[in-house]
């Protein structure tokens, strides 16, 4: 299709993230021009909160200088803060993206949940970052197209099938299409929910282009770009802060620790691995929304429950000799532990999305290069920290 060899000018926010720097090489990589744009947030986050990833990670200066050496591309940086309106007005003047792919947000739930100064942290920088964002593409690039992060955790555990962002609904005999009803668990959860809810006003306001990716919960530590050369890595984290589920189990499995189902373990999520993350990301940006559309994708490629999690990575620690134990804790979080869950994902495999899905030889190739830096792993930033609720005695 002719769509596909299109080059972008791809803006990616959030570019010194997990998610962010391998989708900048991605797209690199593949002959669009690319900048990024971060305020290392998360760095001085993690150094906070003691939860450094699992391999130490060069700055965003050097990952780029390593990145043009080995494939002689180049990629822009912008360092500064999505909450500053001038700067990220100045960011679209001058690079005039037609794609912007916005990862730069406070991603963690348990962070958010510390206590009153980090929910308010959490809100603040990602509903001002994402409405500056809104507004410079109003006044810049109103013909660009955003592909914004959003989360599965939007919608919560409704005891409903989920669909992809909006309901048709009957109410007292008359119909319309709403946005589906949302029921998330956490202040950082809530915080896409309010992104969601302004992305889709400006959509019906300024007739701006947006696709909101309501992502699953992410795994995995290479990708194509990553392994092409010492440095090009990406942030991976095992603490009980930033780290997620199937990332903390193997790690836990690695270290001789228990693996560590909150609660009764029933609760179901969607998953993806990151090298389908990228793949997404690519099948939006080239099949833009509409102007004036809202377009809602829910981005995972498979359900599992916390505790068959934690038996397939039980089950891949044994094909190594790792004899790893599942311990089920108290749960941190207030969720529900055995709840319905179907939400409905057939966007971005209608788009060509072909999914890479959890076998034992992932999870086995994951624990392969967790034992490489095993001598790194913490022991005390594994078990849970924050509490959603205080019991009082
Ligand atoms: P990350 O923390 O590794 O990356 C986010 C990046 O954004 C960081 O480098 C941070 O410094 C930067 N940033 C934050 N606030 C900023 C600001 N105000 N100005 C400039 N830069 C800022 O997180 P990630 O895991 O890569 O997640 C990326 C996005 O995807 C987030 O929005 C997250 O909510 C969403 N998401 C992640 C997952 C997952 O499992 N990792 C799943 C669903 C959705
Ligand atoms: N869990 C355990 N044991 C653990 C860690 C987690 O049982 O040791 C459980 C949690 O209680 C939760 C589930 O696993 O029920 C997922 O937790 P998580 O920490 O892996 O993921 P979550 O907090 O939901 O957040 C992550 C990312 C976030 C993204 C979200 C997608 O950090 O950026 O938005 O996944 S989703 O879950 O679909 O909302």
């Amino acid at each position: 299709m002719a769509i596909k060899s299109k080059k972008l000018r791809v803006l990616v926010l959030g570019g010194d993230g997990y998610l962010g720097w391998p989708t900048a090489m991605y797209f690199s990589n593949r002959g669009h021009e690319v900048a990024v744009v971060d305020n290392f947030n998360k760095r001085k986050w993690e150094a906070e909160v003691d939860a450094e990833p699992l391999m130490p990670i060069p700055s965003l200066q050097e990952r780029i200088r390593i990145w043009k050496k080995t494939t002689g591309k180049k990629i822009k940086m912008y360092v500064g803060d999505l909450c500053h309106e001038r700067f990220v007005a100045r960011v679209f003047d001058e690079f005039k993206p037609d794609t912007i792919i916005h990862f730069g947000e406070q991603p963690s739930a348990p962070f958010s949940m510390i206590g009153n100064e980090r929910a308010v942290e959490t809100q603040v920088n990602n509903v001002v970052g994402n409405l500056n964002v809104i507004f410079a593409m109003k006044r810049s690039t109103p013909n660009a197209h955003l592909v914004k992060l959003g989360t599965m955790g939007e919608y919560g555990t409704p005891n409903i099938d989920i669909e992809e962002g909006w309901l048709d609904i009957t109410h007292k005999g008359r119909r319309d299409r709403l946005l589906f009803p949302k029921k998330p668990g956490s202040f950082y959860h809530l915080s896409k929910v309010h992104d969601s809810h302004n992305l889709e006003f400006a959509c019906r306001t300024w007739d701006l282009a947006v696709t909101d990716l309501n992502q699953g919960v992410v795994y995995g530590i290479e990708t194509e770009e990553t392994k092409m050369a010492p440095g090009l890595h990406t942030s991976f984290h095992y603490d009980d802060i930033f780290g997620t589920a199937l990332n903390r189990f193997c790690v836990q499995a690695v270290a001789g620790l228990p693996i560590t189902p909150y609660g009764k373990g029933g609760q179901k999520r969607g998953f993806l691995n990151i090298v389908d993350t990228l793949r997404c990301v690519e099948l939006a940006a080239l099949h833009p929304a509409k102007k004036g559309e809202f377009r809602v994708f829910n981005q995972f490629t498979e359900v599992f429950s916390v505790n068959e999690l934690a038996e397939t990575v039980k089950e891949a620690a044994k094909k190594m000799n790792i004899k790893a134990t599942v311990k089920h804790i108290k749960n941190p979080r207030k969720e529900q532990e055995e709840h319905y869950y179907k939400p409905v994902h057939t966007g971005l495999p209608k788009l060509g999305l072909k999914p890479h899905l959890l076998s034992d030889v992932l999870v086995e190739s994951m624990i392969a290069k967790i034992i490489e830096h095993k001598d790194h792993i913490e022991e005390e930033i594994i078990m849970p920290r924050v509490v959603w609720e205080k019991k009082k005695n």
